[in-house]
């Protein structure tokens, strides 16, 4: 009998997408990788006039983004749902609207802008990217004794826990404008603007409030805060070659000048938290490419065939 090597190969897909906003110089990111990780902030936020404003970048359909909670996971009730389903955005003011957006496709690794406003006498909207994506006539919270929230989970969510990137947390005490929603959603603030009552950029590396109330949120899991130009941690480590895993790495590589240069990916047979001493198995030199794929990737281990 001849023996036969067999070998798994294995693909993976890193994302590394890119979107509008999130430009300026010293921009750091909330990263989440889907099992447990989230920003809890100890927040009694309005139920009546106000607007929660986001930003995400996730490559699954199914995720939770935000949540309003009374209790550690909401164990004594939960609101203000904003999450993905299928692929499409939904909200939830309790009790009880719940509103989808007409578009789904959220899932697409680039960044999007999201905005909750609700209204007394006017009711909820979905602005996704300053644009109104759908409405309902539920206009006020009911769910009054709500004491936290969590960014990156929702309980509504199938997935309640976000996988992926973060940013510009906005929270307001009125109902904002279309205009106002775009002339901000792209921008930093500085903190300080009328009705803010919660702002979480992530700028400084820490998940502190930006704004005069200083409720400053805590990582929860292993929810950690990456600088803006990095390749989008993998989020699909799927590969497992017979009884040995394979992981990915990277590294952004700065010219001498100061700018991207290019990514440089690193495989290893096992996870790892360090990339001194490997050698690149590969390179992306463009900023703007959205998927590494690793087609040549072979680990396995002989296997003898009767
Ligand atoms: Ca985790
Ligand atoms: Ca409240
Ligand atoms: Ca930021």
């Amino acid at each position: 009998m001849k023996s036969i090597v067999r070998f798994l190969i294995c693909l993976w897909l890193l994302t590394i997408g890119f979107g509008v906003s999130s430009a300026w110089a010293g921009n750091k990111e909330l990263f989440l990788d889907g099992n447990g990780d989230y920003v809890e902030v100890i927040q009694d936020i309005p139920e009546i006039n106000f607007t929660i404003e986001l930003q995400f970048r996730t490559l699954l359909p199914n995720v939770g983004i935000f949540g309003v909670l009374a209790g550690p996971s909401g164990q004594s009730g939960h609101d203000r749902h904003i999450y993905l389903r299928d692929g499409f955005l939904q909200q939830r003011v309790w009790a009880d609207e719940t509103i989808n957006s007409v578009n789904s496709g959220y899932n697409d690794g680039l960044w999007h802008h999201y905005a909750m406003v609700v209204e007394r006498g006017v009711g909820q909207k979905m602005y996704v990217d300053g644009q109104i994506k759908s409405s309902g006539g539920k206009d006020q919270s009911d769910f009054y004794w709500q004491d936290r929230f969590w960014i990156g989970f929702s309980n509504d969510a199938l997935d309640r826990f976000f996988a992926g990137l973060i940013d510009e947390v906005r929270i307001w005490n009125y109902a904002r404008t279309q205009a106002e929603i775009q002339a901000t959603m792209n921008t930093t603030l500085k903190g300080n603007e009328p009705g803010l009552v919660g702002y979480w950029n992530f700028d400084d590396g820490t998940a502190n409030d930006s704004s005069p109330y200083r409720n400053h949120g805590t990582l929860q899991g292993n929810a950690k805060i990456v600088p803006h130009v990095t390749l989008m941690p993998p989020l699909y480590q799927r590969a497992v070659a017979l009884n040995n895993s394979v992981s990915l790495s990277w590294r952004t590589i700065i010219d001498p000048t100061g700018q991207f240069d290019h990514y440089a990916i690193y495989r290893a047979t096992r996870p790892f938290s360090s990339i001194s001493g490997m050698t690149p198995i590969g390179k992306v030199a463009d900023i703007n490419v959205t998927n590494y794929l690793d087609n040549i990737a072979i680990n396995g281990k002989n296997t003898i065939m009767p």
